[in-house]
């Protein structure tokens, strides 16, 4: 059976149909379905006794590498095999319908897998930067690391030890991630800030919009009046700011949304 096309109000419909420039600001949500786990939901395996939260730090690098980084590379491993879902076509069909016709799509994501990319379309902003790339935690030299193929969704069963840095020798190659406490990459912060103020339209998908300051970005369209719209099946902590709320899956209501 086909799925049921999900029910979008008129008023919806149209404020999507008449935009020329759409921002799009998204998080975990928009990868839930091809199945990336998002961070405020419950780890498994090696990691079922840590939150994202307790490993996402550089004081969690240094205490204990070896964990943090193989959980790193095991989730590398994860997004590697795994596609990009109908949410994500959506954005990249809307992004090039819109250019054909003089209009802009904005991609800023808080991701950092590259399901968007993956999709066709161009990202404007990885606010938390990217998990396939790499650096030395001491010297800041970029560092490659291929991606390990485990097997499937299964961790590794021991931790291993992050690669020593070729260029100092000294510092230990980590994620090039944003973790808690590390500012956000500043061209990215800066061009999302742009995007937001000069859109005509603000969609808010699949964030809980817990972790700042890149929450606040989407909330810059209200100097403007700009119309904000939230896709998530849950309320979320930006849910009151927003002038429509699209309650279901991005991989279901973001194609309904761009018909
Ligand atoms: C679906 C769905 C479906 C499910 N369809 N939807 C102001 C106030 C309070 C605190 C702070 C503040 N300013 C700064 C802070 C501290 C901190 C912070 O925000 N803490 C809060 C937790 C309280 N922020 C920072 O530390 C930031 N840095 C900073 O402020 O630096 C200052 C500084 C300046 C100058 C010098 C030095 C420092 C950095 C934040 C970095 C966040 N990094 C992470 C990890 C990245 C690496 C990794 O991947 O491991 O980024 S944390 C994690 O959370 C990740 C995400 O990008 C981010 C946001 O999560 P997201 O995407 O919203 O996911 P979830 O899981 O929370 O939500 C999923 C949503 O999807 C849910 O709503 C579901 O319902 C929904 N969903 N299925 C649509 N099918």
């Amino acid at each position: 059976d086909e799925p049921a096309v999900p029910h979008i109000p008129d008023e919806v419909l149209n404020l999507a149909r008449a935009a020329r420039h759409v921002a799009v600001f998204s998080g975990a949500g928009i990868s839930a379905e091809s199945g990336v786990p998002t961070f405020r939901e419950v780890q498994t395996g090696l990691w079922e006794q840590y939150s994202a939260q307790d490993l996402a730090t550089p004081e969690a690098f240094e205490n204990d590498p070896d964990v943090v980084h193989t959980w790193y590379r095991w989730r590398a491993s994860l997004i590697q095999g795994v596609q990009p879902n109908p949410g994500h076509l959506a954005l990249a069909h809307w992004q090039q319908r819109l250019r054909s016709s003089g209009g802009t799509l904005s991609i800023a994501t808080q991701n950092v897998d590259d399901l968007h990319e993956r999709a066709g379309a161009e990202v404007l902003a990885h606010l938390h930067g990217s998990i396939m790339a790499h650096h030395c935690h001491e010297c800041g030299a970029p560092a490659e690391l291929t991606t390990p193929q485990y097997d499937g969704a299964q961790p590794p069963s021991e931790p291993e030890e992050p690669p020593l840095c070729q260029v100092c020798e000294q510092g230990m190659v980590r994620p090039s991630v944003v973790w808690f406490g590390e500012p956000l990459p500043m061209e990215d912060f800066e061009r999302t800030a742009e995007a937001m103020r000069a859109a005509d339209l603000i969609l808010v998908v699949g964030t809980s919009g817990l972790v700042q300051p890149a929450a606040s970005l989407p909330l810059l369209g209200m100097e403007r009046g700009t119309p904000l719209i939230e896709i998530n099946p849950e309320s979320t902590e930006l849910s009151d700011a927003m002038h429509h709320r699209l309650r279901g899956p991005a991989g279901e209501m973001l194609p309904a949304l761009m018909q």
